[in-house]
């Protein structure tokens, strides 16, 4: 299928979606995040995919947030549909079976920081803004921001960001721990992309359970994550992936790993 509102790239491991509304700062509106979700499955299918990319076309904006002009037009239930619509979406980037980075170019506003939230990592160029501006409309973030904001930058810093409504410079995400590396503008997709291989090279099995585990353990107390990363530990350990990797060290190769994830 061909999308309209997003742009899907898939080379060999790694798999890029591109929000693709310039005109619009690349707002998320209802037609882009049901092109989301089937992109996702798309990119769930391949099973040689084992990093996806998110980031935005133009030279403006990663994503300026939902698209105003389709919920200024939302009733209660409408608007209830969409946001659990976003924040589902959203928590299936989060729960990929493989690491999502996102590349954020520029503005990631309201639904826009919401996305780049719900990835495993951020990249974002020196060019790029952050925030949750939806109080200056009268609203509250809806996409999962208020949860994942408060749980990565901490409560205290969220509650300021989302009551003043002011965005941050990429310096200062950096500074939350919001961010992980701020690029030049011109080198982003190089350096995600070469962080991106770096991952791709690794043993899918093993990826997999590092996510889960980091994850799930961030749910629960310190001692049940403890088991969960114990369970997860033994079975890499047992998988043809750990077998080839402490084979390769001890035999002072290059490990191959193979592991398929299905
Ligand atoms: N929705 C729709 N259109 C937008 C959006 C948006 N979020 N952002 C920008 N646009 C459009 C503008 O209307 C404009 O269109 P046109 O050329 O037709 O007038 C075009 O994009 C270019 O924008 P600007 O002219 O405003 O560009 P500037 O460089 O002057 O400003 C800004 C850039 C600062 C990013 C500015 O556009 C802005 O403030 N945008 C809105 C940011 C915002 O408030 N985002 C939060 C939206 S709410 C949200 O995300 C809630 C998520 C949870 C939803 C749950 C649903 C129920």
């Amino acid at each position: 299928m061909s999308f309209e509102n997003i742009i899907l790239e898939m080379d060999s491991a790694i798999a890029m979606i591109s929000f693709n509304r310039p005109k619009a700062l690349n707002a998320l509106n209802n037609a882009l995040l049901d092109e989301l979700d089937l992109a996702l499955d798309q990119v769930l299918a391949n099973d040689e995919i084992r990093v996806l990319i998110l980031t935005g076309t133009g030279d403006k904006a990663f994503v300026a947030g939902a698209d105003i002009s389709e919920l200024t037009r939302m009733d209660m239930l409408a608007a209830k549909y969409f946001s659990r619509k976003g924040q589902n979406i959203f928590s299936k980037i989060e729960a990929l079976p493989f690491p999502a980075i996102a590349a954020v170019n520029g503005f990631a506003l309201g639904g826009g920081s919401e996305v780049a939230l719900a990835c495993d990592f951020i990249y974002a160029s020196e060019k790029a803004i952050f925030g949750l501006p939806e109080m200056n409309l009268g609203l509250i973030p809806g996409f999962g921001g208020t949860q994942r904001l408060s749980r990565v930058v901490g409560k205290n810093r969220a509650k300021e960001m989302i009551f003043t409504g002011s965005n941050i410079t990429a310096g200062k995400a950096l500074e939350y721990g919001m961010v992980n590396q701020v690029c030049p503008h011109e080198s982003l997709m190089d350096e995600v992309k070469e962080t991106a291989r770096r991952i791709a090279t690794k043993g899918c099995v093993a990826l997999r359970a590092a996510k889960e585990v980091i994850q799930g353990g961030l749910d629960c107390e310190l001692e049940t994550g403890c088991l969960i990363e114990n369970d997860a530990f033994a079975i890499t350990v047992a998988s043809p992936d750990g077998k080839e990797g402490t084979s390769a060290f001890l035999e002072k190769r290059k490990p191959e790993f193979k592991g398929v994830l299905k």
